[in-house]
């Protein structure tokens, strides 16, 4: 069965608060946060990265013009878009319709997302005199939109919500870089040549992400993921030495607050052991791992969210089939287990394709021995 959006609504009588969520829910847990634990659920749980926005028609009917940060601070546009997809799929969570920059573009950095590129900024991060420009976030003050936008979400919903962060790597990236990069010249220059600046520069992202994602539980996300997509690119020793440390904080703090953590990256192969060092209870795993090779490496401590390739989505149904199939053979009914894309929703995505896999996976998935 799906589980999808409630359909009693009103965002007026909202307070905000997962225990609303959990008893309109009724007793049982949700499937995603069993996995998340590695307990048995009713079935495999599924959610898209990016799953909001980009290949949905309703999306782009609704996002308005200019630049995404409007959109996401729109309360009221920015909660239809995140259960856009919950309602087409009926994905087993929600998340939060933001960014990985909205904790900085807060804080004042002086950051855009342009339409076509991604992250921008005039006046990237250069030297000592930058830290400035990355002052404290306050929510209660700078992200009043995001409790907006949760309240509403919380009255709606029937599934947890993710809420999520940039990690250090990815989101100090954007700022050195000015602009998305592919081979990171300059943030890795940055950070061998001035580990002390780099090290402040990562705490003061780390505590942005953590009062977000604090705020975000707050108000009701019943788990979190770490985005440091791009942590993949270093090498073991340099992500030991200048970014695990950072992530580890970040999640640390997150740990009393009862709500499972993901922590994501690609290409991060050979960094699967030091990613589940670093405190979530699920690493995210794209599709250059093969699901077993990822268990063994991470010595099954965490439960592992994957990690088909996106790109297979584009295929015919048959190529696609047998590939979700693979995926959950690989995993062979590990109850440890949200399936998912090993990266987000590509743009140019067929929405009905992602509403094949879905209905695949609830209805072959096992969480208890291979698929029926
Ligand atoms: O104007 C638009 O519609 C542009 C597309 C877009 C969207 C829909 C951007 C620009 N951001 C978003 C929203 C967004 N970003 C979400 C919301 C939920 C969803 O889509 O389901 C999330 C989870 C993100 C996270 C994000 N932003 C990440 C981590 C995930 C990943 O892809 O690795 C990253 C790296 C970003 C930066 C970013 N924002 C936007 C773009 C095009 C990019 C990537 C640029 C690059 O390639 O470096």
């Amino acid at each position: 069965m799906n589980p999808s959006p409630s359909a009693d609504h009103g965002a007026d009588d909202s307070t905000g608060s997962s225990s609303e969520t959990r008893s309109k829910r009724g007793a049982a847990q949700p499937a995603i946060l069993a996995a998340a634990k590695q307990e048995p659920a009713s079935h495999v749980p599924v959610w898209f990265m990016r799953q909001a926005g980009r290949s949905l028609p309703e999306y782009k009917a609704i996002r308005g013009e200019g630049t995404i940060l409007n959109a996401i601070q729109d309360p009221e546009r920015a909660a239809e878009i995140t259960l856009q997809p919950v309602r087409r799929y009926g994905t087993d969570a929600a998340i939060l319709f933001s960014d990985i920059v909205t904790p900085v573009f807060a804080a004042g950095f002086g950051i855009d997302i342009t339409p076509g590129v991604g992250p921008t900024c005039e006046q990237p991060f250069a030297s000592r005199s930058d830290l400035e420009r990355l002052r404290p976030l306050d929510p209660s003050v700078d992200l009043t939109y995001q409790r907006s936008t949760i309240d509403i979400l919380i009255n709606e919903l029937d599934v947890p919500l993710i809420g999520f962060a940039g990690g250090p790597f990815t989101v100090a990236s954007y700022l050195v870089e000015g602009r998305p990069s592919r081979d990171f010249a300059k943030v890795k220059s940055l950070m061998t040549a001035d580990p002390e600046l780099w090290h402040e520069l990562c705490d003061r992202v780390a505590d942005n992400a953590i009062a977000t994602l604090t705020a975000q539980v707050d108000a009701g996300a019943e788990m979190i993921q770490l985005f440091d997509s791009w942590a993949g690119s270093l090498r073991p020793e340099h992500y030991r030495e200048y970014v695990k440390p950072h992530s580890a904080k970040v999640l640390a703090a997150m740990a009393d607050l009862g709500v499972p953590r993901i922590h994501f990256g690609i290409n991060t192969g050979e960094l699967l052991n030091d990613i589940a060092d670093a405190g979530a209870e699920v690493v995210g795993v794209d599709w250059r791992t093969p699901l077993p090779v990822a268990r063994e490496r991470t010595g099954g401590r965490v439960a592992l969210q994957g990690n088909l390739d996106p790109a297979m989505v584009l295929a015919p149904w048959e190529v696609l089939e047998a590939e979700v199939l693979r995926v959950l053979d690989d995993n062979a009914g590990h109850p440890g287990h949200i399936f998912n894309l090993g990266h987000g929703v590509l743009p140019q995505t067929d929405p009905e394709q992602l509403e094949r896999v879905i209905e695949l996976v609830h209805r072959v998935g096992r969480t208890d021995g291979p698929r029926s």
